[in-house]
């Protein structure tokens, strides 16, 4: 059993000033794995001053000396590669391929922060003046349980690539992971208070940095209603915010597309993480005339579906990160039950032999309209919704009717046609023919699934305030 009982201010592992403990509980097994001391307000204010302070000489780095600190954070990291994977599979839940997948995205996310070091441009000319691009000062970083290194690798790069400091709040629920990365961070020699790490919960620690006048922007990624809490208490200090939120990413597979190979990866697309990804392709619009082959087919890839113990090498779907997150996704699969879909692969309670854990059997609803909550609202777990239509125009306007707009998908044999229909698509981002990640393109969403981008030019910039010289 593990007792996590320190957290990381300028420079130094310390205990928090916190009373409190927060149990952390095996996804696989309901056990208990250990528990974590939280932090609290003042942790919170000495972690904010100490960045504030740091901010003063970190600023004024020079690129050569911000590349060596980010090799060397990615040095540090990729020694404990083993470490990384296995406490994702353990704590969270993450099947050990998507723990290896995350654990990749963490390096590239400093590959990405180098490059962009290595050609940005910090003086412009524009009209007249030189314009200065200056980094914007000590940055909230508050993010979720779905992949939490990874969003501290992406954030944290780009926040050093601008010459910002930090102050990070992850989930109280990744808490060993945690730990983890931040002896990686403690042993890249960066200078004290360029990063500080307080474990605690959101409404005491993340509503301390969402309000400190000290902290100039927030980079957030979490479910939109703490967004909106996070950009009204933003607004009363103008700070800059980045906000990644909510989505329900629809995945049109046109008329002509190779069902074969786009049923067996819109599958991939809905299950990611255990169906826990912001990104994930939950409502599959399929045209009417081609829904039969679609449904044998998702019976078929569903059939070839392991959902297990994350450790095992087949296991392609694990637990639930929380007993809390089942009984939400069971809630929402009596939800589509209840508005009249059928369920043609899965349904309400536990795979057989997994009762111990917080498995879902994946389900696929059919019979499903856009109208339905299942079909509007994040479920956050591997339920994935299929609703029919006729035209193209069809797909597209039942596509964009969502509060949303992170992801979406787009399979056709024909490649003009799919960026076509992608082009009319209003989300931050459109997969064609497959799933990937460019770490040198923008990525966020339009409407309630946030403000702002992450990664390449446009998320360094997010990270630097504009200074105009009118000579
Ligand atoms: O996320 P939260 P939770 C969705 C998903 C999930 C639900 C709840 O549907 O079921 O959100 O998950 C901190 N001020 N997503 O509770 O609450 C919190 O401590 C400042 C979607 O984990 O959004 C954590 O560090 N901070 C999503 C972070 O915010 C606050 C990813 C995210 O927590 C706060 C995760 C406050 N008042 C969940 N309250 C995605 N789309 O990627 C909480 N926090």
């Amino acid at each position: 059993m593990k007792t996590i009982d320190k957290i990381y201010i300028n420079g130094e592992f310390i205990t928090p000033q916190g009373t409190e403990y927060f149990d952390l509980i095996s996804p696989t097994t309901n056990e208990k794995l250990g528990k974590v001391l939280l932090g609290n307000q003042k942790d919170t204010q000495n972690a904010i001053a100490a960045a504030k302070d740091a901010f003063k000489t970190f600023s004024k780095t020079t690129i050569s000396e911000r590349i060596q600190y980010l090799q060397n954070i990615q040095t540090s990291i990729e020694k404990r590669k083993e470490e990384f994977i296995d406490i994702m599979v353990e704590e969270y839940g993450g099947t050990l391929q998507f723990s290896t997948m995350s654990y990749n995205y963490m390096l590239k996310s400093f590959d990405s922060a180098i490059n962009l070091l290595n050609t940005y441009d910090f003086t412009k000319t524009m009209g007249e003046s030189e314009v200065q691009m200056t980094p914007i000062g000590v940055i909230g970083i508050i993010i979720p349980w779905n992949s939490s290194n990874g969003f501290i690798c992406s954030k944290l790069s780009t926040a050093i690539a601008a010459g910002c400091t930090t102050v990070i709040k992850p989930s109280e629920m990744s808490a060993q992971q945690t730990q983890l990365i931040t002896e990686c961070l403690h042993e890249a020699n960066l200078p004290k208070g360029v990063f500080n790490i307080v474990n605690g919960l959101g409404e005491i620690v993340g509503a301390e940095i969402s309000r400190n006048p000290d902290i100039a922007k927030i980079s957030f990624t979490g479910s939109t209603s703490v967004g909106k809490i996070i950009a009204k208490e933003a607004v009363e200090t103008m700070k800059r915010i980045t906000l990644e939120l909510g989505g329900k990413s629809p995945n049109i597979i046109l008329d002509d597309a190779n069902f074969a190979q786009a049923i067996p990866l819109a599958v991939i697309a809905a299950y990611m993480n255990n169906g826990q990804a912001c990104i994930a392709g939950t409502r599959l619009l399929v045209p009417k005339n081609r829904l039969e082959e679609a449904t044998k087919l998702l019976e078929q890839t569903l059939s070839n579906t392991i959902v297990g113990d994350p450790k095992n090498e087949t296991t392609t779907v694990g637990p639930m990160v929380s007993k809390k997150q089942y009984e939400r996704v069971q809630n929402y699969i009596q939800i589509g039950i209840d508005e009249g879909a059928q369920v043609l692969v899965g349904g309400l309670g536990k795979p057989k032999g997994l009762e111990k854990g917080n498995f879902v059997k994946p389900t696929v609803f059919i019979n499903a309209n856009n109208q339905m909550r299942i079909a509007r609202e994040e479920i956050f777990g591997p339920v994935l919704s299929v609703i029919t239509y006729k035209t193209e125009e069809e797909a597209i306007e039942i596509a964009n009717d969502t509060t949303y707009g992170l992801q979406a998908y787009v399979s056709s044999s024909d490649e003009k046609r799919a960026h076509k229909v992608a082009s009319q698509i209003n989300a931050g981002r459109i997969q064609i023919n497959g799933i990937g990640h460019d770490p040198m393109a923008p990525f966020g969403g339009f409407k309630q699934s946030g403000i702002g981008r992450e990664f390449g030019t446009i998320g360094l910039e997010a990270y630097l305030e504009p200074r105009a010289l009118i000579r």
